[in-house]
C-alpha cells in the first residue's frame, strides 16, 4: 500500500540519507528524487501508523481552493498550521512592542521561559487577526501562497487567471489531454514569499474512468509535512473527481529534496515500529457539486482507527 511505501522512504532516508544541512539550521538526512504511488480506490490515505488529523487538511485545502491567503479563515476554523509563517511578518514589522521573538522556532524549543513568552505573544496575535479587520489584512494576510497562485495568477499584463478552474474545465471537456498543469511556482513572485511553494506544480491525469495525479513537491519534510500533503492531495483528487463524476485513480508523489529532520528520528523509529490498520473512507457531500462550494462540514472520514499522534518540534 502507499503507506507502507511512505514507511520504507522513512527507513531508507534514516539508511542512506546525507547528513545535510539546511536553512533551519536543525539538520537534516536527506536523499533527492523519490515516487511514491497512492491507489485511492484501496480507501483514504490518511496514515495509520499515526494520528493525521483530517480537519486540518481539510480546512486548509478549502482555504486553497478558496484563493484566500489570510490566515483569518484558518483561525476561524482552530486550524494554527500557518500561524508561524504570518507571526514572522508582525514580530519583524515596526508595529511590533513585544519582546524580542528572533528565531523564535528554536529557541521556543531549548528555552522553556522563552517558549512562554512566545505562547503569549502567538495568543495575542491570533486574537487581533481574529478580532481586528485592519490587523487582520495588514498582518494574516501570507500574500503570494497557493491560493493566490492557483486562483488569481498575475499575467505581465494584469489580468488573472484562476488556474484550478480551467483544470477542472479542462478535464471535464477534454479527459484525455496531457495539459491537465496548475503550477504554484511563480518565478517573478518567490522573492516576496515567506515560503516558496512546496508543492510546485501538479498534473492530472484521465483514464479508464478515473482521475489521477502526480505532484512534484520540490521539498519533503517526510515526518511533519508530507503525511498531511499526502492526504491534501488526496482529497483534492477526490473533490475534483466528484465535480467530474470520474473514479479516483492514484495519487502519484513525486519528491524533490526528502529529508528527515535530526530532531524527528526518535518519533520516525517510534512509527516505524507500529503495524499498518485498515484505510478510512472518505464521506462527501453529494448535494454539493462544484468543488468551490464546499465547506469543511462537508466533508468527513469514517472507520479511522489510528495508532496516537507524535509529537514533534516543526523547523520555521
Ligand atoms: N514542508 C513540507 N510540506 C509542505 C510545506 C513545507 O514538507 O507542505 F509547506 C517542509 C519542507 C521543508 C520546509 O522542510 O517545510 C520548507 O523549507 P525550504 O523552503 O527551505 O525547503
Amino acid at each position: 500500500t502507499g503507506e507502507q511505501a511512505y514507511l520504507n522512504l522513512c527507513r531508507y532516508i534514516l539508511e542512506n540519507g546525507t547528513k545535510k544541512d539546511d536553512r533551519t539550521n536543525t539538520g537534516t538526512y536527506s536523499v533527492f528524487g523519490h515516487q511514491m504511488r497512492f491507489n485511492l480506490s484501496e480507501g483514504f490515505p490518511l496514515l495509520t501508523t499515526k494520528k493525521i488529523p483530517f480537519r486540518l487538511v481539510a480546512s486548509e485545502l478549502l482555504w486553497f481552493i478558496k484563493g484566500d491567503t489570510n490566515i483569518r479563515f484558518l483561525l476561524e476554523n482552530k486550524n494554527n498550521i500557518w500561524n508561524e509563517w504570518a507571526f514572522k511578518k508582525w514580530v519583524e514589522s515596526d508595529e511590533y512592542k513585544g519582546p524580542n521573538m528572533d528565531n523564535f522556532g528554536i529557541r521556543s524549543q531549548q528555552d522553556p521561559g522563552f517558549k512562554e513568552k512566545y505562547e503569549q505573544q502567538m495568543n495575542i496575535f491570533k486574537e487581533k487577526v481574529l478580532e481586528d479587520d485592519h490587523f487582520a489584512k495588514k498582518f494574516g494576510d501570507l500574500g503570494f501562497v497557493y491560493g493566490k497562485q492557483w486562483r488569481s495568477w498575475q499575467t505581465t499584463n494584469n489580468k488573472t487567471i484562476d488556474q484550478l478552474k480551467e483544470v477542472i474545465a479542462s478535464i471535464r471537456s477534454n479527459p484525455d489531454s496531457r495539459r491537465h498543469i496548475v503550477t504554484a511556482w511563480n518565478p517573478a513572485d518567490i522573492p516576496q514569499m515567506a515560503l516558496p511553494p512546496c508543492h510546485t506544480l501538479f498534473q492530472f491525469y484521465v483514464a479508464d474512468g478515473k482521475l489521477s495525479c502526480q505532484l512534484y513537491q520540490r521539498s519533503a519534510d517526510i515526518f511533519l509535512g508530507v503525511p498531511f500533503n499526502i492526504a491534501s492531495y488526496a482529497l483534492l483528487i477526490s473533490l475534483i473527481a466528484h465535480e467530474c463524476k470520474l473514479e479516483v485513480g492514484e495519487f502519484i508523489h513525486t519528491l524533490g529534496d526528502a529529508h528527515i529532520y535530526t530532531n524527528h528520528i526518535g518519533q520516525v523509529k517510534t512509527q516505524l515500529k507500529r503495524d499498518l490498520r485498515n484505510l478510512p473512507t472518505l464521506h462527501i457531500n453529494k448535494d454539493k457539486e462544484s468543488i468551490f462550494d464546499f465547506e469543511v462540514s462537508d466533508l468527513s472520514i469514517s472507520d479511522y482507527h489510528p495508532h496516537p499522534a507524535i509529537k514533534a518540534p516543526i523547523a520555521v
